[in-house]
Parts: C-alpha cells; structure tokens; sequence
C-alpha cells in the first residue's frame, strides 16, 4: 500500500513538473516555507517616493507612540531624510533606508515610501523587515517595536511602554508598521506604506539614526 502512494506521489510530481508547476507551488501546497529569494516575485521601492510629516516645526508624541502634537513652540530642530537603494544589485530598489538627524528624545514623524510590482504576475505583499545595525527583523503592523543601542529590536510589552523610559535605558527608536501586509498587488500597481517613527528618552542628542526597510513579496498562488 505504501508503495503504491509513493508511486503515486511521484507521478503527481512528475506530472506537474512536466506541465510547468513550480516546486515553489508545491512544496508551499505541503505547508513547507517558500523561498521568496527564488523565482520572478519582484516588489521594489519607487525613488524619490517618500513622504513625510516633518517638513520644517517638530511633533511629538508619547512614548508608545499614543497621538502626536505639533511642537508648542514649532521648533525646527531634528529632520528626517530617506533614500532607497539596490542591496543585492539587480536594478530593483529594496532598502528604504530612513534617517532621523539631530535627533532628540520625543522628536514623531510619519513617513511612507511607494512600493511596486515589477513583475508580470500579482504579488501578495509580506511583512516588512527591519534592519537595524545588523538585526534584521520581521515586524507586524499596527504594533510598537523599539530599537536599541545595542542592535536589539524587541516588542515591548504594555508594562514596558507604560513605564516612562530612563536617559540610560537601552531603546532609542520607536516604529510603528501601518499597512498593507497580507495585500495583493498587481503588475505595475503602486502601494503607499507607511509607518510612525518617534525618537525615545535615551536617544543620545545631535544624533544620526538609521534604520532600512524591506518589504518582499509572494506570489499570489503560492499561499493557496
Ligand atoms: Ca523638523
Ligand atoms: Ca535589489
């Protein structure tokens, strides 16, 4: 009995290699991870696409990142600047690098990039993925994540985010994810992604912060 469903296994896997069904497909059929590294999936940054809060006074926000006021006095102190960039050098923009200058505790703005498909299939758009002074990390929408000075970047808890950060405490960045994981986009559609940035109480002051993000993508019929 055995030998007769691996048998047949393998025609079904012969047959479907033979019509063009891509091991991409099948082993995602089988609930194994698919490589998104492989294959044509192309999502990549449109330059020169960001758009900002911050174009001159200040905000601020709470720490968790809880509403945002424009600064009483409008002070133009920090500033934000971002550009996007070819990591892995196949023309296709991957990095939204995003730097918070003269950054000082409680500085808040809200950024967002363009994103697009460059492909010739639709997409489904994944989680984006932080990278911060070597960590790479999966980050979920509509969560707060910190950044600290030591290349960590965790989900801080309720607790955490209730109880007011020290000068010397280890988290200097805060971000919030907005949108669109999950989304399906179509050859050519262009998709804005935003996300909140608040500088936290231990930031260092006259400081450059960076921080890149990536966005990839699936094809859509590889999570059926
Ligand atoms: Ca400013
Ligand atoms: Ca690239």
């Amino acid at each position: 009995m055995k030998k007769v469903a691996l048998l047949f296994c393998l025609i079904v896997v012969m047959a479907l290699s033979s019509i063009g069904f891509g091991f991409a497909k099948w082993s995602s059929a089988l609930g194994a991870t698919v490589n998104t590294k492989t294959g044509s999936p192309k999502l990549a940054w449109v330059n020169n696409s960001m758009i900002q809060k911050d174009w001159g006074p200040d905000w601020h926000a709470s720490q968790g990142l809880k509403g945002f006021i424009l600064d009483p006095e409008k002070k133009d102190v920090g500033s934000t600047s971002g550009s996007f960039a070819d990591t892995d050098n196949d023309t296709f923009l991957d990095r939204f690098n995003v730097t918070v200058d003269n950054a000082y505790p409680f500085y808040f703005n809200e950024i967002s990039g363009n994103i697009t498909n460059e492909g010739t299939i639709p997409l489904i758009i994944q989680a984006p993925v932080l990278h911060w002074m070597g960590t790479d990390k999966v980050i979920d929408d509509g969560y707060v994540y910190w950044l600290g000075k030591d290349g960590h970047i965790i989900m801080p808890n309720a607790q955490q985010i209730a109880k007011p950060l020290e000068v010397d405490d280890n988290w200097v960045l805060e971000i919030r994810w907005m949108d669109n994981i999950g989304k399906q986009i179509e050859p050519g559609q262009v998709l804005e992604e935003s996300f909140d940035l608040q500088v936290l109480e231990s930031a260092a002051q006259k400081t450059k912060y960076t921080v890149g993000i990536s966005v990839e993508a699936i094809q859509w019929n590889e999570i059926r």
